[in-house]
């Protein structure tokens, strides 16, 4: 039976804007008010999708979520009609304007983490959407994503969307951009990694920047995933290298099948981590330390040259799809030719522009969710969420008659982009169907 790698991207919503709310993300921070333009985002996060389907990889898309939060606006006390909530807000709490009003829903990698079928003992595919609750602004996604994956993978004989995890202090979950699998095939057994910035009495804290993933939500995911324990690995991720702008382990290390690239900061014990990882997987894992000296910390986040997307193309040959500012890096750019020439699975690398969201942190691996099926589950998803000629087509020209080419921070204000986007939604629910 053939197992597909299927890459589910953030489909960018019509209120993408830079509010500059991800403390520790730095380029969120450096752009903050910044004008944005929501139309360039999708298009260019749609190229994206595209590309890879041309390589003949299965890709599909999660859609936007409801903007702006009008709920999340009630319990911070401001009530009435929509307008008279966002012209209130507006004027009082700007900053609250900007949250509701997020997009960051786009970035996949957060929405969930997700075990295939062969990794779980009940043989279904197992997803927990992650509670993202360390930013306020992420925490408003769980519960529509939960919706969401329950509408697209409803079949409850091959799925299981569980609960986010439940929101405490000790249980922040930011989903698969701190969980990695890697294995022979994606159909065969996988090692599953787990890595935190956080575990109960902890005496490592990082100094500057907060710390999103806790243990304990990794290893409740991994129990309610019925994965073999002896097939799991919890990392914990450097505290140099959270406190450097890798608000996320997806900023610092990326694998795919047996092929694992990793930074030298990337683990606190590292030695010991790589050493777990490698065992546990058994023979035929190449694992690459990238050393500082090569790509520096900054230079990494400046970069983002591990948020890449590492794509199986043939059998032991993969595609690098690095983010444009790659090929703006010296270092990250002798890195590339470096990579290319060494004997490692990556045989070619391309650039590509995803410059909106990246001056919000997000790279080409934040955009999507991965999402390994067999053919048999994909045979029962929606087609609808799936990026042929045809529907990226209608999804490109729905994104050039409903988004404004540019959004500043004031303009949120505007009670008209309230039906500008409910009309959008609209629109995108009907040519779904669902
Ligand atoms: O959570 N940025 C996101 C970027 C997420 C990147 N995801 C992965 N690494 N997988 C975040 O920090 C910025 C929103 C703003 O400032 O308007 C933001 O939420």
């Amino acid at each position: 039976m053939t197992t597909y790698e299927v890459n589910f991207d953030g489909l960018i919503g019509p209120t993408h804007h830079y509010g500059g709310l991800s403390h520790g993300n730095l380029a969120s921070v450096g752009h903050r008010h910044a004008i944005s333009s929501p139309r360039s985002a999708a298009l260019q996060g749609l190229a994206k999708m595209m590309r890879v389907a041309d390589l003949g990889i299965p890709q599909a898309f999660l859609p936007p979520q409801r903007r702006p939060d009008l709920a999340f606006l009630e319990v911070q006390g401001f009530s009435g009609s929509p307008a008279e909530r966002i012209s209130a807000t507006g004027q009082q709490r700007p900053d609250l304007l900007s949250i509701a009003y997020s997009a960051s829903a786009m970035w996949t990698a957060n929405a969930a983490t997700v075990s295939p079928s062969s990794d779980c003992e009940d043989g279904r595919v197992h997803f927990t959407p992650a509670n993202l609750q360390t930013m306020p602004h992420r925490a408003l996604e769980a519960r529509q994503t939960t919706k969401t994956l329950r509408t697209i993978f409803h079949d409850k004989n091959h799925f299981v969307v569980h609960e986010p995890v439940t929101a405490g202090v000790e249980t922040s979950d930011e989903g698969a951009a701190n969980h990695t699998r890697l294995c022979r095939s994606y159909g065969g057994p996988g090692v599953e990694i787990f890595v935190y910035g956080r575990e109960q009495d902890d005496h490592h804290q990082t100094q500057r920047f907060p710390v999103r993933q806790t243990r304990a939500a990794s290893e409740a995911i991994a129990t309610s995933h019925m994965l073999n324990p002896q097939r799991c690995v919890f990392a914990r991720q450097h505290p140099d290298a959270i406190d450097a702008g890798v608000f996320h382990n997806d900023v610092i290390s990326v694998g795919n099948q047996s092929f694992h690239l990793v930074h030298e900061f990337a683990f606190a014990d590292q030695d010991r981590v790589l050493a777990e990882i490698s065992d546990t997987f058994g023979p035929g894992l190449q694992q690459i330390v990238v050393t500082d000296q090569e790509l520096s910390l900054p230079d990494a986040v400046q970069s983002y040259f591990f948020n890449s997307q590492l794509i199986t193309t043939g059998s032991n040959q993969m595609l690098l799809l690095c983010p444009i500012e790659c090929s703006e890096n010296a270092a990250a750019n002798r890195l590339v030719a470096s990579l290319l020439k060494a004997d490692n699975p990556i045989y070619d690398c391309q650039f590509v522009d995803l410059r909106e969201s990246m001056q919000n942190g997000g790279g080409p691996a934040c955009l999507r969710l991965r999402v390994v099926l067999t053919e048999e589950e994909r045979a029962v998803l929606p087609p609808s969420v799936f990026i042929t000629q045809r529907q990226y087509r209608q999804l490109c020209d729905w994104v050039k008659r409903h988004y404004r080419s540019q959004l500043t921070v004031d303009d949120l204000a505007d009670p008209r982009l309230i039906d500008e986007v409910a009309i959008a939604m609209q629109e995108l629910d009907e040519m779904l169907g669902f």
